[in-house]
């Protein structure tokens, strides 16, 4: 048969305006559109292979499989809404990621601030090439527009009713399917084998991104919050919110009764800088290898400050931002995920947000992407004037992760004399000394770790080593800037190495270790707090954690903390304190409870602290179920923003 010219173009014509054809072009444009954002996001060690497009597609499918249940019009009006709203989501994600290193959430959405505060930035941000990430709308559009306002199709004269029903029941089933198998299913088996524990905690958005892709990570993200927010998930028990007003009640009463009022406000007005150690231990303290001091800056700073000998983390999942969170808002972190992540938008009362009211600069500095741990949302919820992070630093000593602890504090120190008006409170975060250690260039390395050169706990050894010389630049910067003398001083460390393994520790600090002392090396990390008078210098043996040091800083500052949702103890008033631990191994300096982990009270071990052996179960007992009540009290706080709750049924 001879086919004629315009019997061969009304074929054209009807295969272009055939739904799978509109189908395929709706998901090929967005798929170059996704692959247009990766490229744009220049992501270290990210790839878009294969199964991420793979995954792509499949997202795409289930966010569109509906639109074959509609009629016909139906169809072509949702593929062109859905096309024009999800060009609008990518661009709008990379955009944001060209400023925040992250992408946009339902909270960021929310707590519109931080969008606002792209502000002047905005036109930097968009780029004369992102035309062509438009382009297709110069087509997609008219053509959309023919579609549903032309004349109806062959297509649709020529199927009967009854047959297009089915015909697109049946497509919807197929996309919805395929959907489900190209794109949950390989996000399914990373987090199930080298991505797991992912969704449990999700500790940068730009992680879970490199596991399900731009689409599937904004499917999570809604989920999550729908899930944290509204529905029976929103709500706390009332008698669970009974116990933490009568917590608090209780907390109020005991602070008015302290009793020793020696140090209250007799630094009013000093500057605070608060300094967190990437993976700094306490074991290594005061000691050496080879004759060598391990941290000899650390050691020389003890002889004028307070060091805290047991002082522990109480981090969980959320590692570095927990140790933020705990410090910074006297909460203890959740038992699972971050809470900078999960909870940025809810109600606290953040060591910066008071002294922020006292009239304090606030600020905060590490040299990292502002998105990792959700910091740059958190940090304004937190009410920190400015985050410091990576961009604002020069990177003229890269090492590690981003830049060198030396020049990260000789930058911070320099914009804290320059940039920012005293009174201030400064907390730092270092990085140089993150895991797996293997970071310190050898014209760097000062430490001679003897047998431990080549392992991971050598390394480990010579990061901590390179971190303190770091510290003790600093301390003489601020020295010679005549800030030392005007400034409370506190130096700790976030959480452990994630070195476990009990033969090393054994070997470097020559005696055989139980279960309780291993307990104690990978809880403990040093606290150091000089005052700037250097009073109260020595070491201070009784067990204090990260929760502690916003009380004893407001303490110190002369501000009441009595009206606050805080969980720490001052270390400053002389009352009997308790230490609890995320696990909920709790200490109390007479005891130390070691949880087993099946989670019964029982099946743990009660050690005492004066033989280091284990007793009667029962002698921690009651302070076991108190370390449970605190760490169900703080949880049930959080998750159910009752903070906010409680101050709104106070107007
Ligand atoms: C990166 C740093 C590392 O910003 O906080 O976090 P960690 O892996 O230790 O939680
Ligand atoms: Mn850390």
């Amino acid at each position: 048969m001879v086919i004629t010219q315009p019997m061969r173009s009304s074929r054209a014509r009807r295969l272009l305006r055939h739904p799978l054809t509109l189908y395929v072009i709706f998901t090929v444009l967005i798929l170059l559109k996704l692959m247009l954002l990766h490229h744009d996001l220049h992501a270290y060690n990210i790839t878009m292979g294969l199964i991420d497009k793979v995954i792509a597609v499949g997202s795409l499918l289930l966010l569109s499989f509906w639109v074959w249940w509609l009629p016909r019009r139906g169809m072509i009006a949702a593929l062109a809404i859905l096309h024009l709203l999800l060009t609008a989501l990518i661009y709008a994600d990379m955009v944001y990621y060209r400023y925040f290193q992250d992408f946009l959430t339902v909270p960021v959405l929310l707590q519109a601030r931080q969008v606002d505060s792209l502000g002047d930035s905005i036109a930097t941000l968009i780029h004369a090439h992102d035309v062509w990430f438009f382009a297709d709308l110069l087509l997609v559009v008219p053509f959309a527009v023919i579609m549903l306002f032309g004349k109806r199709s062959r297509y649709a004269e020529a199927s009967s009713r009854h047959k297009r029903l089915h015909h697109r029941l049946l497509a919807g089933s197929i996309a919805l399917v395929l959907g489900l198998g190209l794109g949950v299913g390989p996000i399914y088996h990373s987090s199930t084998t080298w991505a797991k524990g992912l969704f449990d905690n999700n500790w940068w958005n730009v992680s879970m991104y490199n596991v399900t892709g731009l689409l599937a990570f904004h499917g999570y993200d809604v989920y999550s919050y729908v899930k944290d927010n509204i529905g029976s998930g929103a709500e706390a028990d009332p008698a669970d919110v009974e116990q933490v007003q009568a917590y608090f009640t209780d907390r109020q009463k005991s602070n008015t009764l302290q009793n020793n009022q020696a140090l209250f406000g007799k630094y009013k007005d000093s500057n605070v800088i608060i300094v967190q150690g990437e993976a700094i231990m306490n074991f290594m303290i005061g000691q050496r290898i080879g004759g060598q001091e391990i941290t000899p800056h650390f050691n020389e700073l003890m002889k004028e400050s307070q060091y805290y000998s047991h002082f522990y983390h109480q981090t969980g999942q959320g590692r570095t931002s927990d140790a933020d969170f705990g410090a910074n808002i006297s909460l203890h972190p959740l038992p699972s995920g971050s809470a900078f992540v999960r909870y940025a938008d809810h109600t606290y009362d953040s060591l910066p947000s008071i002294l922020k009211d006292q009239g304090y600069s606030t600020n905060v500095f590490h040299a990292y992407e502002s998105g990792f741990w959700n910091r740059y949302t958190m940090y304004q919820n937190m009410k920190y004037d400015k985050f410091y992070s990576k961009n604002d630093f020069v990177e003229d000593d890269p090492l590690g992760w981003s830049l060198s602890d030396v020049s990260f504090f000789r930058q911070s120190v320099e914009k804290m004399s320059s940039e920012v008006q005293e009174p201030f409170y400064s907390f730092l975060i270092t990085l140089s000394s993150h895991h797996p250690y293997a970071s310190i260039p050898k014209d760097k390395q000062q430490l001679d770790v003897g047998e431990f050169q080549g392992t991971m706990f050598g390394n480990y050894l010579q990061s901590v080593h390179y971190v303190d010389a770091a510290l003790g630049g600093m301390v003489e910067d601020l020295k010679n800037r005549g800030l030392w003398e005007k400034t409370i001083f506190m130096f700790y460390g976030d959480h452990d190495s994630s070195i476990k393994d009990k033969p090393q520790y054994e070997k470097f600090l020559g005696r055989s270790l139980n279960d309780l002392d291993m307990a104690q090396i990978m809880n403990e990390v040093p606290l150091l707090v000089h005052l700037p008078d250097g009073a109260k210098a020595g070491t201070y043996e009784q067990p204090a954690g990260q929760l502690d040091i916003t009380p004893s800083v407001l303490h110190l500052l002369g501000i009441s903390d009595e009206s606050y949702y805080h969980m720490g103890s001052d270390v400053y008033d002389g009352s009997e304190r308790m230490v609890v631990l995320r696990n909920r191994s709790f200490t109390d300096g007479k005891v130390f409870y070691l949880p087993s982990d099946d989670y019964i009270y029982t099946s743990g071990s009660c050690y005492d602290l004066s033989t280091h052996e284990t007793t009667d179960i029962n002698a921690c007992k009651a302070g076991f179920e108190q370390a449970s009540q605190h760490l169900h009290v703080s949880d049930t706080l959080i998750t159910y923003d009752l903070i906010r709750k409680f101050r709104e049924e106070n107007q």
